[in-house]
């Protein structure tokens, strides 16, 4: 009867493991930042994440800082991930969320359509020189794909410069629908720079999707050019506020949203 019973023990123990494991991986974040509040010791890498009042649940990549968890969206380090892609690509997403990637600009939109969250977006940005910079933006949100995922962004803070709201005056990427050489809403019909006729930015720009004002000051999604001919070209990872007058290519950045 003793071994019955301490099997019998062991058998409900089993069980019990079981169903709190499976609770404990039925509990689904809704995005990075409740991730870290929750579970402080949290690490950055892969979770799957649910946002509030969608369906769907899908993969990201959690950037745990001191200041919270930030989900990615938007990574570049070298020319392995091609960012020369159309519509459909840059609104489902594509790379390796571990590397570079693109999270998708549908994701991004479920992210940030509850407006009971305030977002905040953080663009860090690395030098071939070994220096850094950032811009963060207070109320960040996409509109949906009928308004073209538009960008909104609120107040700037950082070292890299506003290069949304741009270099010069009537080029602001805020408020502007995003485009790919499949779908132009870059408000060039044409536009003229000096004796340039110019229609289409991401053609332009080396056919990298983005959400082009006139082309504008900022372009994170160009082709990547290794250290040494990082300066110079029309197609690059722009950030035109932070490194001027010439095309200055980063050589790594990155993109990403936090709650409050
Ligand atoms: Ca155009």
């Amino acid at each position: 009867t003793q071994i019955k019973m301490r099997s019998l023990v062991g058998c409900c123990g089993f069980v019990l493991a079981l169903l709190f494991s499976c609770t404990e991986q039925a509990v689904v974040r809704t995005d990075c930042t409740q991730i870290k509040s929750l579970q402080p010791q949290a690490r950055s890498g892969v979770y799957i994440i649910q946002p509030g009042r969608i369906k769907s649940k899908f993969k990201v990549y959690c950037e745990m800082l001191p200041d919270g968890g930030w989900t990615v969206f938007q990574r570049r380090s070298g020319p392995a991930v091609s960012f020369v892609r159309k519509w459909t690509d840059y609104r489902y997403g594509f790379g390796a969320l571990t590397q570079d990637h693109w999270l998708g600009l549908k994701k991004v939109f479920f992210l940030t359509k509850n407006k009971s969250k305030m977002w905040t977006m953080r663009v860090d940005l690395w030098d071939h020189e070994g220096g850094t910079a950032f811009a963060e933006y207070k109320n960040f949100r996409l509109g949906n794909e009928k308004a073209a995922f538009k960008l909104q962004v609120g107040k700037y803070s950082g070292t890299a410069g506003d290069a949304i709201r741009g270099v010069y005056q009537g080029i602001d990427q805020n408020g502007y629908g995003f485009s790919t050489t499949d779908r132009d809403n870059d408000g060039c019909s044409p536009c003229i720079f000096g004796d340039i006729a110019e229609n289409d930015c991401s053609f332009s720009e080396g056919g990298g999707g983005w959400w082009y004002s006139k082309c504008g000051s900022a372009n994170l999604n160009g082709d990547y050019h290794p250290t040494g001919q990082h300066i110079g070209w029309a197609s690059g990872l722009h950030w035109r506020t932070w490194r001027r007058p010439a095309p200055y290519s980063a050589k790594a950045t990155r993109m990403m949203i936090k709650s409050a």
